[in-house]
């Protein structure tokens, strides 16, 4: 009886591994599966970006590593992407940092208005920064790329002329971009880009602060037929990924995704350029936007009401143990380094 019983057991056992086999490893599969959450509709850069790491990823790992995309907030929602892969909800996430006030003290340096002209520019000094830093404020995730978007600009329904027109004008941004455009007489209401059709097409803002891609991305262009030219401030982002799935990974898939970091970064923000022209051509053929330029003056005072935004920021970098005035002086050499490419 007992060695019946044995003899039974380990057919069980075996038809139980038999069946592991066939349902849950056919031949090619790959061995790790990685979800990543996307809060954006699929059509818009952080999206695009996410299936060019994925394709990288499972072609650099010869199919060894899969990773399943959810855009469009399907798998975790703008705010709460940053928790949901602390906690193992997804293992891979997309963060703009805007969201999020005063939990990136360090990195939210790039929501300042520092002159940067292009997301290529913005992304690699923001990957600098994130590398010499390694700052505290990422310290329970692993950060596997860093990007930025363009520099940001005013898209509203009635045209914005000079900063008269602004004032009490109520416009959707996020974080320090939503203080610049409050130095500036706005009215500005923080939300995250997914919740910004709705708010637009039901009237609650009247445009929006942030880079012109999504004139084409959003369809914004149908709503927003005043673009003015500002290139402010541009929106830092971070792809983060679980620590206790970044651990389980084997050291050649960690260096896969080590050596994509940078790489990534870069091709984003090229992406991103190239995205911002096509969506302005796209946009002027389309519903013949018109693109509005303050004079000099105005640009002038723009640049002056804004400065305290630096110095507000430097204040806070320090209080949370930040050599602020470091940061700056890096971010700046970075950015006439890259600027100059
Ligand atoms: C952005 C965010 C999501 C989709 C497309 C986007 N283009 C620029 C941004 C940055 C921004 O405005 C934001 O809210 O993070």
């Amino acid at each position: 009886m007992i060695r019946t019983g044995k003899i039974a057991g380990m057919f069980a056992v075996l038809a139980i591994f038999a069946a592991m086999l066939c349902s849950a490893a056919p031949a090619g599969a790959a061995d790790i599966s990685l979800s990543y959450a996307n809060f954006p509709p699929a059509k818009t850069f952080p999206c695009v970006q996410m299936e060019r790491w994925k394709q990288e990823v499972e072609k650099r790992t010869n199919g060894k590593v899969l990773v399943q995309t959810y855009p469009g907030s399907t798998l975790l929602g703008a705010k709460n992407t940053l928790r949901g892969v602390m906690q193992g909800q997804a293992d891979i996430g997309c963060i703009s940092l805007a969201y999020h006030p005063g939990v990136f003290p360090l990195c939210s340096v790039f929501e300042l208005p520092l002159g940067f002209t292009s997301a290529t520019s913005a992304s690699l000094a923001l990957w600098d920064l994130y590398e010499k830093y390694q700052p505290e404020e990422f310290k329970k995730v692993k950060v596997l790329t860093m990007f930025a978007s363009a520099p940001s600009n005013l898209m509203t329904k009635t045209p914005i002329r000079t900063l008269e027109d602004i004032k009490g004008m109520e416009l959707r941004a996020s974080g320090i971009l939503s203080k610049i455009l409050e130095s500036l007489g706005a009215t500005p209401v923080s939300m995250p880009m997914s919740a910004t059709p709705e708010a637009l097409q039901k009237g609650v803002v009247k445009g929006l602060f942030s880079s012109f891609e999504v004139l084409k991305d959003l369809n914004f262009a149908e709503i927003c037929r005043y673009e003015t030219v500002t290139n402010s401030a541009v929106y830092p982002f971070a792809i983060i990924m679980n620590m206790n799935s970044w651990n389980a990974l084997p050291d050649d898939v960690k260096k896969i995704f080590n050596d994509l970091g940078r790489e990534q970064a870069e091709w984003t923000g090229q992406y991103m350029d190239q995205h911002v022209k096509d969506s302005l051509d796209w946009s002027k053929e389309k519903y013949g936007i018109e693109l509005v330029t303050l004079s000099d003056a105005d640009m002038k005072i723009v640049r002056e009401k804004t400065m305290p935004l630096i110095e507000d920021w430097k204040e806070k970098a320090t209080a949370a143990g930040i050599d602020g005035a470091a940061v700056l002086t890096d971010v700046e050499a970075a950015r006439q380094k890259y600027e100059a490419q």
